[in-house]
């Protein structure tokens, strides 16, 4: 390997307390490019079927691709995975933090962490030197605490990744987070570092990355840090970044609202980019190696956390505002402090409290069962009740396993408005009037994300409510691009989604970085192999596989939205198995959304045959 990989994996065990370095197979590098490539094939080789994601036996790996950290923008971004206690399948998340660079700038592509520490333990990577320390001191500090304390001791510049309460009380929808308004791992991968009594990891490099053609690297990214300042959309982004977004999905009829019963809210102006602009916005932040910063520091001016500061992108606020009904930014601002200072999830929460919310005004739990009377809007109740999950005190700890955990054990009925796909909340798109982005979460393959597919602006774009093999296509593209490309190479979308900065700068970046020439062809069979390689884990852990794990919940089929421009709008149950149909044709899989053996072998995924045959039975 000429450069991009470092070519050394750390292998930790904390029951062990010891640490080992490998060497990573070029093969797999070539294959597979990182993040959450890495991610999937370790999991698949080595988690044992059925392993809890609980126990010690669960893999918390940290993984980084061959363009993470070098002189590209944004490049700072690192894959957090591990078998989802949330979901039974696999599960990551993105983080943008110092430690992705240190990682690389430390010698390593990825951190693979087994066992689970006698006692509450921080992992310090220095370069070669590998401890675990004691971290009692640090257990039960909120993220933002543990943070300062970190930085106390370790430095500034450190990369500092670390589990809140939510976390270490195994909040099915912890978060691993960063620097105090990052954040990653929605399907539980925060619950999976608490489960192995790790509090932290703390990471320290002082190596050059390796690079085939430094210079290369060196003058594509001046010129890329030049194209994307002067993109038109550029000043707006800086000043809004994901924000604007409330505005556009009121338009659109896609605001989740109501716990994803409508798509237009009244207050959505109370609580959008415009708003957080003009009243509470008071700085900016931004990953490493980016010149495009979104991150929005916004300070809550009333209530119970007022004058403290809180930083806040577009899921965070749909699904703690108007998915609640509520209209008051400050308590949404309240709720994203809540959800980043105890680490779990802002769209599980919000999802969660809203599934409540609706099952109270339903007449199918009331306030005794929960403790606290809950209507749309009402802020301070739904603050109580966050603190209470979060907490895991007495009905919140029901809806700290989630909202199909949640659903299950209310019952009567209320699975058919539990927002989720495959057990994972779904983040903030309304979908009753868009079928393409229906089946993104249907089929993203960490359960409902937007992630992989962010199809609703393509389908606003060139038509909406369009069924065909056509659109199913498109949505293979735009997953291989967003969930195979970027979570491996391990960097940013956001240049390319957000201010049009070229795909076809990415290749290039990827010659000078390791020497290799991927075309985009190359980087989608990548892709492919990829998320078959997902799909078949998926299979082998929930020991078989229906089309109703690909289906969002029931609520958007059979209950139209009353207001709005799309009002009238829902699903219709036979253009979704139709498009569901296609996709699965075009990934090469059965009509059960079961790999073929066809499809394995063309991949070069040969090996996963024996494993899947034990299970199912695959078709040629
Ligand atoms: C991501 C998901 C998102 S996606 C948001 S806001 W978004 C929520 N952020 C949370 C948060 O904050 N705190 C918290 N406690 N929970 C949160 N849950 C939600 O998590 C994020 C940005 C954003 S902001 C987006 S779209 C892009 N996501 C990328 C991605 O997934 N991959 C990639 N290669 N590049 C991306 N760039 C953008 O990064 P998950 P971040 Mg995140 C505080 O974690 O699990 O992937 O879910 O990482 O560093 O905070 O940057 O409108
Ligand atoms: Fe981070 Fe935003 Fe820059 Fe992406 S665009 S690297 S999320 S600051």
């Amino acid at each position: 390997m000429r450069g991009g990989w470092t070519g050394k994996l750390l292998r930790v065990d904390l029951s062990k307390g010891k640490s080992v370095v490998q060497d990573l197979d070029p093969k797999v590098a070539v294959d597979f490019l990182g993040g959450r490539g890495f991610a999937i094939k370790t999991l698949w080789d080595e988690l044992p079927r059925g392993t809890d994601p609980l126990s010690p036996e669960n893999l918390l790996i940290l993984a980084t691709g061959p363009l993470t950290g070098i002189s590209m923008p944004s490049s700072g971004k690192l894959v957090v995975a591990a078998k989802s206690p949330l979901t039974g399948g696999y599960g990551d998340g993105n983080i943008g933090t110092r430690a992705s660079v240190q990682l690389k700038k430390a010698g390593y592509d990825a951190v693979i962490i087994s066992g689970k520490a006698e006692k509450p333990s921080i992992l310090s990577i220095e370069n070669d030197k590998v401890e675990i320390k004691d971290g009692k001191d640090l257990w039960g500090l909120d993220t933002y605490k543990a943070q300062e304390e970190l930085e106390k001791q370790y430095g500034k510049s450190s990369g500092i990744l670390v589990i809140g309460p939510g976390g270490e009380k195994l909040v099915k929808f912890a978060v691993i987070t960063s620097e105090k308004g990052r954040a990653g791992g929605r399907p539980g991968i925060g619950a999976v570092m608490g489960s192995k009594n790790l509090k932290a990891v703390v990471i320290r490099g002082s190596k050059e990355i390796p690079l085939a053609d430094p210079k290369e690297v060196a003058k594509l990214g001046a010129e890329s840090y030049k194209d994307i300042k002067s993109k038109d959309n550029y000043d707006f982004w800086v000043r809004q970044g994901t924000m604007a977004t409330v505005e556009w999905a009121n338009a659109n009829a896609a605001l989740p609202t109501y716990n994803m019963s409508e798509g237009v809210f009244d207050g959505y102006d109370k609580v959008g980019g415009n708003a957080m602009e003009k009243i509470y916005k008071i700085g900016q932040k931004g990953c490493p190696n980016c010149n495009m910063p979104c991150g929005n520091i916004n300070e809550i001016k009333e209530g119970p956390y007022k004058g403290r500061d809180t930083e806040v992108d577009y899921e965070n606020i749909a699904m703690l505002g108007p998915n609640l009904g509520i209209d008051n930014m400050n308590w949404a601002l309240t709720l994203n402090l809540i959800a980043d200072e105890t680490g779990v999830d802002t769209i599980s929460l919000g999802s969660v409290l809203a599934f409540a919310t609706e099952a109270m005004k339903r007449g199918l739990i009331n306030e005794g069962d929960v403790g606290l009377k809950l209507d749309w809007g009402d802020g301070q109740a739904l603050v109580e009740l966050a603190k209470k999950i979060v907490n895991k005190e007495g009905f919140g700890s029901i809806l700290a396993e989630g909202v199909a955990y949640a659903s299950q054990k209310i019952g009567k009925g209320s699975e058919k408005f539990a927002m989720h796909v495959k057990g994972l909340e779904i983040s903030a798109y309304d979908c009753h009037a868009y079928i393409g982005m229906a089946l993104a979460y249907g089929t993203s393959p960490i359960g409902a994300h937007h992630k992989d597919a962010w199809f609703i602006s393509y389908e606003i774009r060139e038509g909406r409510g369009v069924v065909s093999e056509e659109r199913a296509k498109k949505l293979i593209w735009m997953q291989n691009v967003r969930g195979g490309f970027f979570e491996s190479a391990a960097a940013c979308r956001l240049p390319w989604v957000e201010v049009g900065y070229d795909l076809e700068w990415y290749p290039k970046f990827l010659k000078a970085a390791t020497g290799l020439d991927y075309s985009w062809d190359d980087l989608h069979i990548i892709a492919n192999r990829i998320y078959t390689l997902m799909r078949a884990f998926w299979i082998r852990e929930k020991g078989g596989w229906s089309r109703s794990l690909d289906t969002p919940p029931a609520k958007w089929f059979e209950e139209p939205q009353t207001k709005g421009p799309l009002a009238g709008s829902k699903l219709d149950r036979d253009d979704y198995e139709k498009m569901l149909s296609w996709y699965y044709e075009n990934r090469g899989w059965d009509q059960n959304g079961i790999p073929r053996k066809s499809t394995l072998r063309k991949l070069g995924l040969d090996w996963v045959i024996p494993g899947l045959e034990g299970v199912v039975s695959l078709s040629e």
